[in-house]
């Protein structure tokens, strides 16, 4: 087990800026982030006091930037089974319940380190996304520790991390990952994100050895998933 040191702050920029001076083990937390940040130029949204923001840093190791393209989706699943509500995966980095975000990954390779990046709605979700958007609150009903939820998955975060480096990304860990994937079998329309071609369109067959999305015969390696009808 990774035995993990958290550095707590009420108000943060970001916990993934806060990270950048960690070492191996360490766990950044905040209360608040005034500029959390999501995938590309996308914000994450904070709702103060009231959920789990925190970056994890762990060693890089001999791990190859390919094997790191799987990463967002080790966590993704560390966070999904450590709680106590049947969520999905979202391909490539979000953990959602029914047709809602509940969760997002996001993982920067600096130095040495990988930074894992964790935003999770706990008690209370942004009011402007409330269409996409959940919490583990609105879920079950009653108001949840942040601190246990934190403790549960960096517990759970230490077991898949340390899977992941010992045997990568194989069939046992995407068999837990398949049981939860939100795309698999429905029709999706994904937006490449590295070039101007049109979205890719057809039928989800999961995700591949190699971390990407399977679409209708193709590999997508980076792009947004859309279903129609889900924003
Ligand atoms: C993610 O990006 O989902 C990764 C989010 C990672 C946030 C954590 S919090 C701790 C650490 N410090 C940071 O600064 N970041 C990490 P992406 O897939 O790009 O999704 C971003 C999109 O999710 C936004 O464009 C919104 O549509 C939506 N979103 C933003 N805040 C949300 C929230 N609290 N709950 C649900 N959806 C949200």
């Amino acid at each position: 087990m990774i035995k993990w040191k958290i550095h707590h702050k009420k108000e943060s920029v970001s916990t993934n800026l806060d990270a950048l001076a960690g070492k191996s083990g360490d766990v950044f937390t905040a209360d608040y982030q005034s500029a959390g940040r999501g995938r590309l130029d996308h914000k994450w949204e904070s709702v103060k006091g009231e959920n789990l923001m925190m970056s994890a840093v762990v060693a890089r190791e001999e791990a190859s930037p390919e094997k790191v393209a799987t990463l967002p989706l080790v966590a993704g699943v560390a966070i999904a089974e450590a709680l106590k509500v049947d969520s999905s995966l979202k391909w490539p980095n979000d953990v959602w319940y029914k047709n809602k975000k509940l969760a997002g990954v996001l993982c920067e390779r600096r130095g040495d380190n990988v930074i894992i990046g964790i935003g999770l709605n706990v008690n209370a979700y942004p009011i402007a996304l409330k269409d996409r958007s959940t919490s583990l609150k609105e879920i079950l009903g009653e108001r949840q520790s942040v601190i246990e939820i934190r403790d549960a998955i960096l517990a759970s975060l230490s077991s898949f991390y340390q899977a992941w480096l010992i045997r990568g990304f194989d069939e046992h860990l995407r068999a837990i990952i398949a049981k939860r994937d939100y795309l698999r079998g429905k029709t999706v329309s994904v937006r490449q994100t590295d070039d101007d071609s049109e979205p890719i369109e057809g039928v989800c067959e999961g995700i591949a050895e190699d971390g990407s999305l399977l679409v209708g015969g193709e590999r997508i390696y980076a792009g947004e998933a859309h279903i129609e009808g889900v924003r």
